[in-house]
């Protein structure tokens, strides 16, 4: 079974997703996420000039020769780019052998492990309390996990926090420059407590509760942090510090044993090595798209379970359906999931271009039988919906300095 085409598409049905389909010679193709937000058209080029031309009439079957071949051979290792243009193609292919096989990638990858995948919710308002009644919506509906960002009082607009504004990063489209955003960590430090205490007083011990810092804080910044939310009982703190240089993390671990989650700009198993094989994190967020795809999420994970660390992939809106489709075959499978981010199934125009059996219910998503990834995408419906550049948002601390978004 020959790979006879790749086709590469960009669409903007409420955000932009680049995504592209592996057309095998017995008529099977599959379907792989290659966006990268902000930079979609860099893969758009990448795959179409670079990588789709040295695929054609090799075996779709050859998932791992096709993946070392292409990270292998690039000699330019790594890169957010070139590893969204290779789990494209590396998801497509799984896609292709499920079908082939008549099964659910999960069974591929060594059958299930659990019911359901567990999800985590996102609670965001302008005051504590609008992010607080979000919360209790969300655990009225069954969700047993809930990420809690407020906006912080005297800064324009706060990270995560949609509001009334309707220019949270995943309503995209209508900015064809990157917008500035203020930080101070003075500031957020007066609101990130009270947020966690009310959050406990308003909903007791039982529902679970998590933050994305963002890679605001320094790490010392972040220690305090742990130290301070520590009480609270978080399921884990995200992002709280960069981790370019992985020693970051042994300043936090060595103050506060509230546990720790990153990865989700990571693009490979070498960025996250040493913070798993060194045991500062309990967490690992890499996400198919953006660190190599099934493959590399298969390996991660392997290597994540023998240090007691777990997958949550990350499940933000500008990772396509396909992406979640994937992660949720890694989910139901892996046996040190621990959660997965989820942001609901899509807009109306989302859910027109990419259609999915996933049911949700009591906080958790299912997967159907479906063979491959299990998901469909509307060539036509996708070309209703043309890319518009857009960026996300530059940081600066309020002297001017630029800052982590
Ligand atoms: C998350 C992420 C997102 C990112 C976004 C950038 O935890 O969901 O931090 O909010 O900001 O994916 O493209
Ligand atoms: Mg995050």
């Amino acid at each position: 079974m020959k790979i006879k085409q790749i086709k590469v598409f960009i669409c903007s049905p409420g955000r932009n997703f680049v995504t592209v389909k592996v057309i095998t010679d017995s008529g099977l193709y599959g379907l792989g996420d290659a966006t990268v937000n902000g930079r979609e058209m860099a893969v758009v080029t990448y795959l179409e000039e670079h990588l789709v031309p040295c695929l054609i009439g090799r075996s779709a079957h050859d998932i791992e020769d096709i993946w070392q071949y292409l990270y292998k051979g690039v000699y330019w290792r790594k890169g957010a780019i070139n590893m969204a243009a290779i789990a494209a193609i590396d998801m497509a292919l799984w896609d292709i052998k499920g079908k082939v096989a008549g099964l659910p990638v999960y069974q591929l990858l060594g059958g299930r492990s659990r019911r359901g995948v567990t999800l985590y919710a996102h609670a965001n308002g302008e005051t504590i309390e609008t992010t607080l009644d979000m919360a209790e919506e969300h655990i009225k509906q069954g969700f047993k996990a809930i990420r809690l960002q407020s906006a912080v009082p005297g800064l324009n607009v706060t990270y995560g926090v949609l509001g009334d504004k309707k220019d949270y990063y995943e309503l995209q489209g209508n900015r064809p420059l990157p917008p500035e955003e203020d930080w101070s960590t003075h500031k957020y430090f007066n609101m990130v407590e009270d947020l966690f205490r009310q959050a406990r007083e308003r909903f007791g011990n039982d529902v679970q509760l998590l933050h994305d810092v963002h890679s605001r804080l320094t790490p010392i910044e972040s220690a305090r942090l742990g130290k301070l939310l520590e009480k609270y009982n978080l399921l884990f703190l995200e992002d709280a510090s960069m981790a370019e240089n992985q020693d970051n993390y042994k300043v936090i671990r060595q103050h506060t044993t509230i546990p720790l989650a990153i990865g989700e700009t990571y693009n490979t198993i070498w960025d996250c090595k040493d913070l798993i094989q060194n045991q500062l994190i309990d967490y690992i967020r890499v996400a198919a798209t953006h660190a190599g795809g099934i493959t590399a999420l298969r390996r991660i994970t392997d290597f994540a379970s023998v240090y007691n660390v777990k997958t949550a992939p990350h499940g933000a809106p500008d990772l396509s359906p396909i992406c979640f489709a994937a992660h949720m075959h890694l989910n139901t499978w892996a046996p040190n999931f621990g959660i997965q981010e989820f942001v609901g199934l899509g807009n109306e125009q989302i859910r027109q271009v990419f259609q999915q059996d996933i049911q949700i219910k009591d906080g958790m998503a299912h997967l159907s039988d479906a063979p491959g990834l299990g998901i469909e995408f509307d060539e036509s419906a996708a070309k209703e919906y043309p890319y518009r550049r857009s960026y996300l948002p530059v940081s600066r601390l309020e002297d001017g300095t630029v800052w982590n978004w």
